[in-house]
């Protein structure tokens, strides 16, 4: 059967083996490959559905993460919530009443990368120049170009058009064969504690309102369970809170009819925030943050299920 560890961070075959094996184990699971990255991984997301996806009443809720490679923390809080969705359920409305689809390593060449050479790596692996990567943060077709680097050398280098790279034309194809149905999304990164909404320009979308109101729900139901050291988190538009980002997934969701798209900043290793230790992990850390993840995760889930009703 399966099953994994939650207290340290897995590599890329390990994953993908799990994701195949859940697949192969719960009638409700299905495994997907949907594409390779630039270096040919196979990137797999799972759906989880107890109507395989054909009940057009239930909304679809997204999670993503590792599109950033370094962010290593985002990785289990992902197969924390596949592991209370899947393996040990106590909440069966959560599983009932949405179609999940988890994406757990968005960018797996980068990921394998940080793990084998360079921890501290953030882009993907694309050959531009002598300097390589692309940030897929900023590579999807959002205002693309307006808020990142031209710089192949730069950490945040949009690439060469918008969708240049594989990861992030898996990600956009995702959200548009889903559009109908997806009320929910969380691109999941690290680190800061914060709940991140659109647009990464200054502009607010349409129903700001009800994006902030949830994005503060959220944020609440981890900090009631969150360690006392660390600080509560912030919730807000990117640009006000953070800085202006163009090409964003999270901000690209909400083009595709996405209605609540978040960005989640998940804490930093032993509150450093002033250097990239802050993406170090140890294991108490590494499960309090799928743990407390799980919580803002449950309460996003139970709002879209509501609202999705309504609409
Ligand atoms: O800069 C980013 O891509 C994210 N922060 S990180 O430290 N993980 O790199 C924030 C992205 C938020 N972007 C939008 N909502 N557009
Ligand atoms: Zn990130």
């Amino acid at each position: 059967l399966p099953g994994l560890s939650f207290d340290v961070i897995h590599r890329y075959a390990v994953v993908d083996r799990y994701l195949v094996d859940l697949a192969n184990t719960y009638p409700n699971v299905r495994v997907f490959s949907a594409g390779r990255s630039v270096e040919g991984r196979d990137i797999k997301y799972i759906t989880i559905s107890t109507t395989n996806f054909q009940d057009t009443r239930k909304p679809v809720v997204m999670l993503q993460s590792l599109l950033h490679a370094r962010e290593w923390v985002t990785l289990p809080a992902t197969l924390y919530a596949i592991e209370k969705l899947v393996i040990d359920v106590t909440e069966r409305d959560l599983v009932n009443d949405i179609d999940w689809i988890i994406l757990p390593i968005a960018n797996p060449d980068g990921y394998e990368h940080s793990h084998t050479s360079a921890r501290f790596w953030r882009k993907n692996r694309a050959r531009n120049s002598f300097c390589m990567g692309v940030d897929l943060n900023r590579n999807f077709d959002i205002f693309w170009g307006t808020a990142s680097s031209t710089n192949p050398c730069s950490d945040t280098f949009h690439g060469r058009r918008a969708f240049s790279e594989p990861e992030s034309a898996i990600v956009r194809d995702i959200l548009h064969a889903h559009r109908n149905r997806l009320e929910l999304y969380i691109d999941i990164h690290s680190f800061g504690s914060m709940v991140l909404y659109g647009y990464g320009n200054r502009q607010l979308p349409p129903n700001a309102l009800a994006v902030n109101y949830l994005g503060v729900q959220m944020a609440q139901a981890i900090d009631a369970v969150k360690w006392p050291q660390n600080r509560n988190y912030i919730v807000g538009n990117v640009a006000m809170v953070l800085y202006m980002a163009s090409g964003g997934s999270s901000d690209y969701a909400m083009t595709t009819g996405v209605p609540f798209s978040y960005t989640f900043e998940l804490p930093s290793y032993r509150g450093i925030t002033s250097t990239v230790q802050g993406f170090l992990v140890e294991p108490d850390f590494i499960l309090q943050a799928g743990f407390e993840t799980w919580e803002a995760i449950k309460v996003g889930a139970r709002f879209a299920a509501r609202n999705f009703n309504r609409r």
